[in-house]
């Protein structure tokens, strides 16, 4: 039988719409959903090729067990999770809940089964070994929005449907197609700024494919700071600022210009590289302008200072009277009947707020209870009580994404258990005791819980599972509520658990827990029944059937509702915190290194996703190649020749791959893409034998290098506030790999 299933992607966040082709409970084809309200037809590469993942050959799709010689037998569910559960036990009678930890990773958060049975399993476990990528990429805007607005998850997004002028600072969204905002057609609605007459300006070191196609002004990495402070200077000694939003919206805005008051663009100049007349232009347009946003992502996160720099991307919006605004930096909201009491009750009670553990080694502060997965390896590795003994990882590649893999990967075989929950055997869990299988985001019912509020318009969808769990494949939620009820007699949470499952009996199998939360967000929210208080109002079941292509709530973002969303008591925004004013100072003792002059930076590909799109046969066609992309100048100085391999080394480490020249970046400037280093140990088979690029091109490591591996873990180099790893404006030394070295320098990076 042949059935087309409306449903939604869910590898970035546009979440835009999909159509499923299933033939007899197996998916066949993917294409574009035409009649999805915001993404209209449109899918990007990834999306389309997942029918590879679905149904990829090297998918794990039985558990399997750790061999004494290191390879992995099939076991059946139920002796794999009564094994874990009886070791895990054993480890909490020795050492209690702060031995066992948990790494989720990006692909989670799009699950609600997932985003929510992990942190509460960690919760009732007590332990503050709960990691997560968001400290390689996101921490540091919760822990902004924290100190603004007095609440983590109170985001704001740029309203480019109506914005006149658009300031991107660090963010590439015709190839991310953007993120902590969720709008399909992105780019097309970045055009529309420029149709309507309007400007959009791309601050990024690389003349990304987002510069490119509007206005590029090259920055100097991790000067962001330095170049936001300057903007603010000029708002203010220019008389630029909006005197009457800072009023009505917040308090300090007079601190707030003492501590920018040093930081005329002419100071700042040697930072950020932008010439002052052409900061004060910005300045000045960002004031006259009626709708302008200015919208940073992991360009501005990844750096030495990424909670100030977030921070100061929205202290210019609201300076220039931008916040909250048609047009503007806009906030979106849920509609929850007393969502900010809620909110503020929620905070109290659960351990999200900012800074209320922090982590054993290095000190750090926790962000939305996580802290920064830098310093796991060393959790393993340092004695002591609370040393991490058991560590689960789900849908997580650590070994590639966080600073020094191999530190972290050889901090692993010092685990006594160490758990996955994965599509495939990736580079870290390579290394498991157990891999256990996962369902692919189609073979689940899902709702995106962790995005409502991130939409530029309003909307809602939700959908059911399009094909059966492939093999033995378990949902997240589902292996987590069996531990759980294993470990009954550890916790008294869990033991509350086992004893409802066992009072519901056959019942019990039936909950679908993540559903029933996804369903009371519905109806309680804007548009929904409110429990039957309003007719013809959206519940899951009525959105499942009513909305298959998902429902526009309103046409546009409200404006004027930051005193409805913000925590703080006084309902404003606050402008000059203390952490804040001690980051600002903390400026100063930025000191170059002059024997790694070039800066590193990130970037990402149109047809990767992190690390786990390399084995898909169309992603990966044409060849391609994981290469350091160097400006001409900076190359013919050292001697590096296109395509011919370059070695990076860094204070951390070393690393060896073909040289790409392109005067398409900013002087000075080496932009690697992360999420290669597919040396062999994970089972994708295809991602281990790609990367070597062209035919004619010389060696480049099979599967590409880990670029990670020139990053720093020590505590010490994390950005202190949200623990953030620092990956973008990284010192880095560039020279040309001479003959006859190349097998031994080959060597060292695979070391
Ligand atoms: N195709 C594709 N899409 C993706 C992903 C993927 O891997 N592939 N990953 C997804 C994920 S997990 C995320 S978090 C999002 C990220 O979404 P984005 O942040 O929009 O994506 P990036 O391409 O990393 O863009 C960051 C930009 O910052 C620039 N940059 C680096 N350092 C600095 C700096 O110091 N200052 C400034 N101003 N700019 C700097 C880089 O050159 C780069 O262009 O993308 C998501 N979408
Ligand atoms: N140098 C540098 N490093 C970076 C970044 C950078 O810009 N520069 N970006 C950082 C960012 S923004 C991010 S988000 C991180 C990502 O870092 P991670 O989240 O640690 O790693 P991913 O590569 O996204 O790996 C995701 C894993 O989840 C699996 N998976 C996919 N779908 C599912 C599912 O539904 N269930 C389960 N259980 N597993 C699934 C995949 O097979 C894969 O193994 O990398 C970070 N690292
Ligand atoms: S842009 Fe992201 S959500 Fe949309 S189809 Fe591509 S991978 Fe999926
Ligand atoms: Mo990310």
């Amino acid at each position: 039988m042949r059935e087309e299933k409306p449903t939604y992607c869910r590898i970035c966040e546009p979440l835009c719409g999909m159509v499923a082709t299933v033939e007899d409970g197996r998916l066949v084809r993917l294409r574009p959903d035409r009649d999805h309200p915001l993404s209209r037809g449109f899918a990007c590469p990834k999306g389309i090729a997942f029918t590879e993942v679905q149904n990829d050959p090297d998918r794990v799709l039985h558990p399997q067990r750790r061999r004494p010689d290191g390879t992995f037998e099939r076991v059946g569910w139920d002796a794999a999770l009564d094994d874990i559960a009886a070791r895990l036990r054993r480890i909490h009678g020795e050492d209690g809940g702060d031995a066992i930890g948990w790494y989720f990773g990006n692909p989670s958060a799009f699950s609600a089964g997932h985003a929510l049975a992990v942190p509460a399993f960690m919760l009732a476990l007590g332990s503050p070994h709960v990691y997560s990528a968001g400290s390689q990429d996101v921490n540091n805007r919760f822990v902004a929005s924290e100190l603004l607005y007095g609440s983590p998850l109170v985001v704001p997004v740029p309203d480019v449907e109506r914005a006149e002028l658009v300031v991107l600072v660090g963010a590439n969204p015709v190839v991310s197609h953007g993120s902590v905002l969720s709008a399909p057609r992105l780019k097309e609605q970045l055009h529309g700024v420029v149709d309507r007459g309007g400007r959009v300006l791309v601050l990024d070191p690389r003349r990304t494919e987002t510069a490119q196609a509007f206005e590029w002004l090259p920055v100097t990495p991790d000067g962001d700071a330095h170049l936001l402070l300057s903007l603010l200077h000029v708002l203010f000694e220019e008389g630029l600022a909006d005197t009457a939003a800072i009023a009505r919206q917040a308090r300090d805005g007079e601190a707030l210009r003492d501590l920018a008051r040093p930081f005329a663009p002419e100071a700042t100049v040697e930072h950020h590289g932008v010439p002052a007349g052409e900061v004060r232009a910005l300045a000045r347009a960002l004031a006259t302008t009626e709708r302008a946003a200015v919208y940073g992502r992991t360009g501005t996160c990844l750096g030495r200072s990424g909670t100030l720099t977030t921070f100061l991307l929205d202290a210019v919006n609201l300076v220039a009277g931008c916040l909250d605004r048609e047009g503007g930096a806009m906030f979106g909201t849920l509609g929850v009947p007393g969502e900010r009491a809620l909110g503020r009750l929620a905070g109290r009670v659960l351990p999200v707020m900012h800074d209320r553990r922090r982590s054993r080694v290095g000190n750090l502060p926790q962000v939305l209870g996580t802290s920064p997965a830098s310093v796991m390896a060393k959790e393993i590795t340092t004695p002591g009580p609370g040393r991490l003994r058991a560590l689960f990882v789900s849908a997580g590649n650590p070994v590639l994404s966080v600073p020094d893999g191999d530190e972290l990967e050889a901090a692993l075989g010092a685990l006594d258990l160490l758990v996955s929950i994965d599509l495939y055997v990736n580079e870290t869990n390579a290394h498991a005791d157990y891999v256990l299988p996962a369902t692919t985001m189609y073979e689940r019912d899902d709702f995106p819980l962790a995005f409502q509020t991130f939409h530029t318009t309003p909307f809602r969808q939700a959908t059911t599972a399009v094909v059966p769990p492939a093999g033995e494949a378990r949902e997240e939620w589902r292996v987590v509520g069996e531990l759980a009820a294993r470990l009954w007699r550890e916790r008294p949470a869990f033991a509350a658990l086992a004893a409802g499952r066992r009072a519901l009996g056959p019942l019990a199998g039936r909950m679908h827990l993540p559903n029933l939360v996804a369903d009371g967000l519905v109806r309680l929210a804007e548009g929904g029944d409110r429990f039957g208080l309003r007719r013809g109002g959206l519940s899951r079941r009525r959105l499942l059937r009513e909305h298959p292509h998902g429902t526009v709530l309103a046409d546009r973002l409200r404006a004027g509702v930051l005193r409805a969303v913000v925590w703080h008591r006084d309902r404003r925004v606050h402008l000059a915190p203390p952490a804040i004013r001690a980051e600002v100072a903390r400026l100063a003792t930025r000191r170059p290194d002059p024997d790694h002059p070039l800066l590193l930076i990130g970037m990402r590909e149109l047809r990767s996703e992190n690390s786990w799109l390399h084995n898909s046969p169309l992603l990966l066609r044409g060849g391609r190649r994981h290469a350091a992309r160097l400006h001409p100048d900076d190359a013919a100085e050292r001697g590096i020749e296109d395509g011919a391999p370059v070695r990076l080394s860094t204070r951390h480490g070393a690393i060896e791959l073909p040289a790409l020249l392109t005067d398409g970046l900013a002087r000075g400037v080496v932009a690697v893409p992360h999420g290669w280093g597919h040396k062999g140990t994970g089972r994708w088979r295809r991602a281990n034998a790609a990367g070597a690029g062209r035919e004619d091109a010389p060696e480049g490591r099979p599967g590409g290098v880990n670029v990670n591996l020139l990053m720093s873990s020590d505590p010490a180099d994390l950005e202190p506030l949200a623990g953030m790893a620092h990956l973008n404006g990284v010192p880095v030394q560039a020279a040309a790999v001479v003959a006859g070295d190349a097998a031994a320098s080959a060597a060292a990076s695979v070391a």
